[in-house]
């Protein structure tokens, strides 16, 4: 875990006393919402689930958590945060990459989880009122029900809450074909950190009326606001799915794949993943799994059609399997014959995140890059590493692996640095050349994890001094006592 050299406790936050704690007790009740180690002898390991994040890197100090049930209980928690300057990290599933979603000192962690029903879904229009603590899991189940998808996918579906993906603008598996959240979402309910509710929980498609305010709070990262409830147009489920995974001889021709792929599966694309051989062999080795093909290749891609004609998908997809592998372009490939295989395929891709950081630690980069180059950056941080002498087979060395993976359709590559523990000299030998040769060629340093802790020193690189000034504007109307997801990006 790492310690916070370069931050102080912001002095004019108060520290959660006894009244405090009535208060929230008076408000939420004597059962499970509130979890308390300011009156209570509640040990750490209570509070670990909240304190730490998904990847044991980001610590904080939390003694309360609280777990409003309604909009309302976030409206009053938020008002007497506000009066009392308590300062507040919101959360969700505590999936989150960056280390946004956990205190980095003593914030209450104000938890969504029990904010978790649906509230409407009208089948005609597709659209889906619900609670922002809804798991995104359930979510999906839910519209399944009534033949259509939730139109975002990621690894974390089973933890990770909806309130939440909205927070960070989560992109995930299929922003290819459904697009990002900033289109998708027609309201939400949110509270302010003086307690006003602002219910724009709208479900209009089209709305010209001055400023989208609900945008600014997509990707915001809970510096401005706790999202109660969202309302998001959900597309028809489409009753023909295909999933493929290939090998194939290089970058290039993995490009030319995806330049096919596009041109012969068209509407029915529904992902387009890239993998490379060094992530599905950690993959491998961290999951006990059996690899889909029988031989290695350099890279690996996995590719979804989605369509609503079974004969119809089954030809365009095996015209364009006639063609890539009779031009050569892919060297091999696998098409799930049922749903079992499809998951089996699905998890060679979504494992690797997991299996990152399996052999101790991992320094993860998400990163937009104009496709043409975004392999370079694999290849340049493998040859640094090595030159540095940081990489190797024997656990002397702190670096196991370099991985290049992710949404080769929406070019944001995942890079990954599996290490053995976490080391200071990595992270030096990496950051921030690794966001100087993003922004050289003006990709952005955070494509869809957000920028939470991990990348608020960063941000520059990304955004120019005008906008970041325009950001913090923003930040101090909204939250003028700064209560709001301290010490993160902004
Ligand atoms: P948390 O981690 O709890 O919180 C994330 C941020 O949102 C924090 O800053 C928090 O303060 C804020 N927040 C939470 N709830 C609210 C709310 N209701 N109102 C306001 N602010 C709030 N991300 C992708 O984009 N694409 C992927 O493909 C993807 N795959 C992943 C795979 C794995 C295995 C893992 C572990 C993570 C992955 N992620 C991915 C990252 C992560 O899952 C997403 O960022 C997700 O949206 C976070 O949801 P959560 O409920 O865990 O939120
Ligand atoms: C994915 O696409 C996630 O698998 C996680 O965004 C990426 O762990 C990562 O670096
Ligand atoms: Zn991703």
């Amino acid at each position: 875990s790492e310690s916070y050299p370069n931050l102080k406790r912001d002095s004019r936050f108060k520290e959660v006393t006894a009244d405090d704690v009535k208060f929230f007790r008076g408000l939420l009740g004597e059962g499970s919402a509130v979890l308390d180690g300011v009156t209570q002898k509640t040990g750490e390991e209570d509070f670990e689930a909240y304190n730490a994040d998904w990847m044991r890197k980001y610590r904080g100090q939390c003694r309360l958590v609280l777990k409003p049930e309604t909009t309302e209980h976030v409206s009053k928690i938020l008002k007497y945060c506000n009066d009392n300057l308590l300062a507040v990290t919101p959360q969700g599933g505590n999936t989150g990459l960056v280390g946004g979603s956990v205190p980095v000192f003593d914030e209450i962690v104000l938890s969504l989880s029990k904010l978790n029903t649906v509230r409407s879904f009208d089948d005609v229009s597709g659209v889906l009122v619900a609670d922002a603590g809804v798991i995104l899991q359930q979510a999906d189940d839910y519209v399944a029900q009534h033949n259509h998808i939730f139109p975002l996918d990621l690894g974390a579906k089973g933890t990770c809450q909806i309130g939440a993906n909205v927070a960070t603008n989560a992109g995930g598996l299929r922003l290819l074909r459904y697009g990002s959240m900033h289109g998708n979402i027609l309201g939400l309910e949110v509270v302010l950190p003086d307690g006003t509710v602002m219910d724009d929980l709208g479900t209009l498609r089209k709305n010209n009326t001055g400023y989208d305010l609900k945008q600014l709070f997509i990707g915001a990262e809970g510096t401005i606001g706790v999202i109660t409830a969202i309302s998001i147009l959900c597309p028809q489920r489409s009753p023909a799915v295909n999933v493929a995974y290939f090998g194939l001889e290089s970058y290039e021709k993995v490009q030319e794949a995806f330049k096919e792929a596009k041109k012969q599966l068209s509407e029915i694309l529904s992902a387009f993943e890239l993998m490379d051989h060094q992530s599905q062999d950690l993959y491998r080795q961290a999951s006990g799994a059996k690899l889909p093909l029988e031989n290695d290749y350099p890279f690996y891609c996995l590719i979804e059609t989605s369509g609503s004609n079974t004969d119809h998908d089954s030809e365009k997809l095996n015209n364009f399997l006639e063609h890539v592998m009779g031009e050569e372009i892919v060297q091999d490939g696998v098409v799930a014959q049922d749903e079992t295989q499809l998951q089996s395929l699905w998890a060679c891709r979504e494992g690797i995140s997991e299996a990152g950081q399996h052999f101790g630690g991992v320094y993860k980069y998400d990163l937009s890059i104009p496709l043409g180059q975004l392999y370079d950056l694999v290849i340049e941080t493998r040859e640094r590493f090595q030159k540095n002498g940081l990489m190797g087979d024997s656990d002397d060395f702190p670096v196991k692996e370099v991985i290049g993976y992710g949404h080769m359709g929406d070019s944001n590559l995942h890079l990954n640095v599996a290490t053995r523990r976490y080391d200071k000299e990595v992270e030096k030998a990496i950051e921030p050349w690794v966001y100087e040769w993003v922004s050289k060629r003006n990709g952005s340093i955070s494509a869809e994890h957000g920028l939470g802790l991990a990348k608020k020193e960063f941000i520059g690189y990304s955004r120019s001094e005008t906008m970041i000034a325009l950001m913090k504007g923003v930040k101090g109307l909204y939250d003028p006592n700064g209560i709001m997801n301290p010490y993160k990006y902004i």
